[in-house]
């Protein structure tokens, strides 16, 4: 055998798995440096501070921290003054809210939901479609469908009053045009590590607000919205999902991690490369990044000023600015 046969040989062994019969080496699982001290939560915006305790009370409970980031950001979907999350959100064009959420966890389980009407968690259905589908992702009618054989309740389809009067005045003159960092730009994203090194994520929305009939965002697409793996860290987006699927924005900053990237600096890189990608219309454009990695660093980084994020450990939940490209 040649040198650099065995020396290939011996490599592999030292650091894979190789499967009887198949020709292909699966990377063994690593868990986090990060000691065993609690879990460590971030997430998107002002309503990240309720979200994180519920998080960490959930965490507190059950030690998982898939149920952590679940939970967490189901209180947002319940938030009557967030017009941006659950379906209390801002209408499309039509009138009719639709939501979009996604979740995932370090070992590549995820599930989301699409395009979904009148279900009050999202988020848990998205988990659902992980947990008991063979699939990754359920839209539309079809999402609503199996909401309803998994027996969530299924909500009467009205806007709630401070929607309906945003709406009403809206149709006054039909325009569209995002406007950064107020109301259409308020998705919770989470991510979370547990005192093991493993990663979980959610994120769910209403997507912008008075966006055309059957426009999906960033938030239910893995690896634009949210992106976990256990080897690296995790990531999420908020802001115009249009700018943040061009550049598949979390997947993009947990490579770039993995590329040994802090998450700062992953966070920057993606920034840079949705202005990029995003040019002409970069002056009208919002998107935040959040990252963890597996050493316990965070970052975040926005397009424009005004992003900010909760951080949260068993002992301690504060919002913090984010650093922006302008
Ligand atoms: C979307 N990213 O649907 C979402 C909107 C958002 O804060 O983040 N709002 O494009």
């Amino acid at each position: 055998m040649s040198q650099r046969r065995k020396f290939i040989k011996k490599t592999l062994l030292g650091s894979a798995v190789l499967i009887p019969g198949v020709n292909q080496a699966l990377p063994i699982f690593q868990p986090s440096s990060k000691p065993a001290d609690g879990p460590l939560i971030l997430s998107t915006w002002n309503h990240g501070i309720p979200a994180n305790a519920a998080a960490i009370n959930a965490y507190k409970q059950t030690g998982s921290i898939v149920d952590a980031v679940e939970i967490g950001v189901k209180d947002t979907e319940l938030d009557m003054e967030n017009l941006s999350v659950g379906l209390q959100g801002l209408p499309d064009r039509e009138g009719i809210t639709t939501l979009d959420a996604s979740i995932m966890t370090g070992d590549g389980s995820c599930g989301s939901v699409a395009f979904v009407r009148q279900v009050k968690h999202p988020i848990s259905l998205a988990r659902a479609v992980m947990e008991k589908t063979p699939h990754v992702m359920l839209a539309g009618e079809g999402a609503r469908q199996f909401a309803i054989s998994q027996g969530f309740p299924i909500e009467e389809e009205k806007l709630s009053p401070k929607a309906q009067k945003a709406y009403d005045e809206w149709k006054k003159t039909s325009k569209y045009k995002p406007v950064i960092n107020i109301e259409n730009h308020d998705t919770i994203g989470m991510i979370g590590m547990d005192d093991k090194g493993n990663f979980a994520g959610s994120c769910t929305t209403s997507g912008l607000a008075y966006k055309m009939h059957g426009r999906v965002g960033d938030s239910p697409i893995i690896g634009a919205g949210l992106y976990v793996d256990n080897e690296v860290g995790a990531a999420t987006a908020t802001g115009l999902g249009e700018s943040i699927i061009r550049i598949c924005g979390s997947f993009l900053i947990v490579e770039l991690m993995r590329q040994g990237r802090t998450p700062q600096e992953a966070c920057e890189e993606a920034v840079r490369r949705l202005i990029s990608k995003n040019r002409k219309d970069i002056a009208d454009i919002q998107a935040g990044f959040l990252a963890i990695n597996k050493e316990g660093q965070v970052g975040a980084f926005a397009v424009q000023p005004g992003f900010n994020f909760a951080q949260a450990t068993l002992s301690n939940n504060e919002l913090i600015d984010s650093k922006s490209h302008f």
